[in-house]
């Protein structure tokens, strides 16, 4: 039964090719994997992967003031997780009225927003505003230059996670560009056995795909896995992986984490996950193609050198290569 799950999970082409050769191929895997076909659930709970992702790193995100009044939790892009190539910051937002993140620029990568509860403005000085809603997706490509500001909308406490990919370098003075998924429109998929679901925010699992055009090859993915529910899922190999909890507990390998809990999946093509507790389990599985790149941060701009980042410190200021219209635009209440 849970067998028939991980062959669902190597139905889709694309991503999944390594392990769908594998299963194709006489290897010694392929062995064990057509033993468990055979034998009961618990045999077929062993993994389907030549390479299981381990985890090599948790780290607990802790809240810390960002913004105006604003608290994140900060995982990636804090001191023990930097260097997770193309990731760069994934902050656990959580802010109420007046709080927010008001006028501010970007240059040089895309940040990602997804909404858990509430929902947020966004106003940039292109015109562009737009309100994102509980489980809507805006996936921001900032390139050569961005003022926006990003306020929650109406009471109550507003939750997400925002995540920042870098850009390579002949993409980091690209036009801005926004893709906007509203929560009816990101496409699901389903085990087998319906233990797990996963609502797919670029990449694909589960048979589902989003059409979300990843400049940097990106999977990200929202899990929900129900008690005593299992997920092999694989993950291309060479890539940068790591997952953020959001509730529930879970185990990762053989590693078990609660909520606000970040885990760095070493190298492999698959990661297993179990959910061996009584409650339902969320948590993003993201992985990304390294850049390999040089990485200067200064702020909200992501450049390759020193000079680049002053170059955007004096464009931003002169209102220059992008940031034209800085000057005389601010955000309305
Ligand atoms: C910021 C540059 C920024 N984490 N999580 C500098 F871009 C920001 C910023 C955010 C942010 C926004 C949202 Cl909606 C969610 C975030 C940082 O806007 F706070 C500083 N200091
Ligand atoms: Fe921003």
């Amino acid at each position: 039964m849970r067998l028939r799950q991980h062959l669902g999970l190597v139905s889709s082409p694309s991503i999944y090719t390594s392990a769908i050769a594998r299963f194709g191929n006489n290897t010694p895997h392929r062995r064990r994997t057509t033993r468990s076909r055979t034998m009961s659930s618990s045999a077929s709970d062993a993994a389907p992967f030549e390479k299981p992702r381990a985890v090599v790193k948790k780290v607990l995100a802790e809240s810390q003031p960002e913004g105006q009044g604003a608290t994140v939790r900060r995982s990636i892009g804090r001191h023990e997780l930097r260097n997770l190539d193309p990731f760069l910051l994934l902050d656990e937002f959580t802010v109420s009225k007046p709080a927010g993140f008001p006028d501010h620029p970007h240059r040089g990568f895309e940040t990602v927003t997804y909404m858990l509860e509430g929902a947020f403005t966004h106003q940039d000085f292109a015109g562009h505003k737009g309100t994102i809603k509980t489980g809507d997706v805006q996936w921001m490509t900032a390139g050569r230059g961005i003022v926006h500001s990003e306020m929650p909308a109406g009471d109550g406490v507003h939750k997400g996670l925002q995540l920042w990919i870098n850009l390579s370098s002949k993409d980091k003075m690209i036009e801005p560009r926004y893709q906007e998924l509203e929560s009816k429109d990101i496409s699901r998929g389903e085990s087998e056995d319906g233990g797990v679901e996963a609502r797919v925010i670029a990449g694909e699992a589960l048979g589902a795909a989003s059409p979300v055009y990843t400049r940097t090859p990106t999977m990200y993915v929202d899990f929900t896995m129900r008690p005593g529910s299992r997920l092999h899922q694989p993950v291309p190999e060479g890539w940068n992986a790591f997952v953020y909890v959001v509730d529930g507990e879970g185990v990762f390998g053989r590693e078990t984490a609660t909520a606000h809990y970040c885990l760095v999946l070493g190298p492999g093509d698959g990661v297993s996950v179990w959910n061996r507790s009584t409650r339902p389990l969320r948590f993003v599985l993201v992985a990304g193609q390294p850049l390999g790149e040089p990485v200067v941060q200064h702020g909200p701009f992501v450049m390759n050198s020193r000079a680049q980042i002053q170059k955007a410190m004096e464009d931003y200021y002169y209102g220059k290569n992008g940031f034209e219209r800085a000057g005389q635009w601010s955000s309305s209440a």
